[in-house]
């Protein structure tokens, strides 16, 4: 998936072009993968540009730094603020936002706690993460090998960007392999998530989510579905999943704000129903794109403009 760069990126309260946003290689991060992150997606609405839920991802940016003994050195709302400032200063009108904290230059060692906590924030333009055409059409993935990490291991709840390091594992495999993605299994064996993306079954009109124990991140586009699949009138189940479990649903679908709603058509090469999109995940895509291009009234409050909401 291509992405399209952006001019300036905002570095610890300054905004410096795209090309130079450079850190030392020395940095605590580089050595020890020392990053915790967010990821969301601001879209295109009839009111202007809105960012999707950014209240809930720097929430989360900060529940990860306090996992992690980081503090960091802004205010929440300074953070949300310099999200929105990033949108403007790159006259985007749709992008993805990554806000990044680390840990800088300052000392050697695995100790952190002499390395400054430094905070940047990028936009890019970013298409449909698992494909051209996946949201349409579904996307082929496989069982890694691979398990996500162990409890009391990496914290599964923090979004660090060491865990990424096990999602590279899953994903590399799956992609050499000839599948969009890898659906890994916690190291009991039950499903997880993919390795950027939360997942979902549906059997018979119900939805199931593995549990957050499953070693997985708390998804706030798994969130949002919850939401609205409850809306809708289908129950909505939090549960072991075991691998077999994947090749008899009839729906299969993954979550994320960078993969947003994407079907799953084959698992393994099992076809998921008759391998094409089902009509759950269409109707949960459908009502989640209605709210996200503004289309159906924002009745959750989950969309912030990024510039004084046009009046209807
Ligand atoms: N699990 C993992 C491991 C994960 O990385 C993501 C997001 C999710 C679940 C879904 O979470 P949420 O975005 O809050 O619904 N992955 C981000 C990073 C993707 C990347 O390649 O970088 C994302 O979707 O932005």
């Amino acid at each position: 998936m291509p992405f399209e760069k952006s001019e300036k990126i905002w570095m610890s309260g300054k905004f410096v072009n795209w090309d130079d946003a450079n850190i030392h290689i020395l940095s605590h991060v580089i050595h020890y993968g020392t990053s915790l992150f967010e990821g969301l997606r601001c879209y295109k609405t009839k009111k202007g540009s809105a960012c999707f839920r950014l209240q809930e991802h720097i929430d989360r940016l900060y529940d990860s730094c306090k996992i992690y003994r980081m503090e960091i050195p802004y205010a929440k709302q300074e953070i949300l603020d310099a999200c929105l400032e990033t949108i403007r200063v790159n006259k985007m009108e749709e992008c993805y936002v990554r806000p990044v904290v680390y840990r800088g230059y300052g000392d050697v060692g695995v100790n952190p706690f002499n390395c400054p906590v430094e905070v940047t924030i990028a936009v890019w333009g970013w298409g449909q993460y698992l494909g051209e055409g996946a949201l349409d059409k579904g996307v082929s993935v496989r069982v890694s090998s691979w398990a996500r990490m162990a409890p009391n291991t990496f914290p599964a709840l923090a979004k660090c960007g060491a865990n990424y390091m096990n999602s590279q594992l899953i994903k590399m495999e799956a992609v050499k392999d000839g599948y969009m993605e890898g659906i890994a299994l916690d190291v009991y064996g039950y499903v997880s998530e993919g390795s950027g993306e939360n997942i979902f079954i549906v059997n018979d009109d119900v939805l199931c989510t593995p549990p957050l124990g499953a070693s997985v991140l708390p998804g706030i586009t798994r969130d949002s579905i919850i939401t609205l699949a409850k809306e809708l009138g289908y129950e909505v189940v939090e549960q072991l999943i075991p691998r077999e479990g994947l090749y008899i649903a009839d729906e299969v679908f993954f979550t994320g704000s960078a993969a947003e709603i994407t079907p799953i058509g084959y698992i393994d090469k099992i076809p998921v129903g008759d391998g094409s999109v089902g009509t759950i995940t269409k109707q949960l895509q459908e009502e989640f794109f209605a709210i996200t291009s503004g289309e159906k009234e924002d009745r959750h409050g989950w969309l912030t403009y990024v510039r004084e909401a046009i009046p209807a």
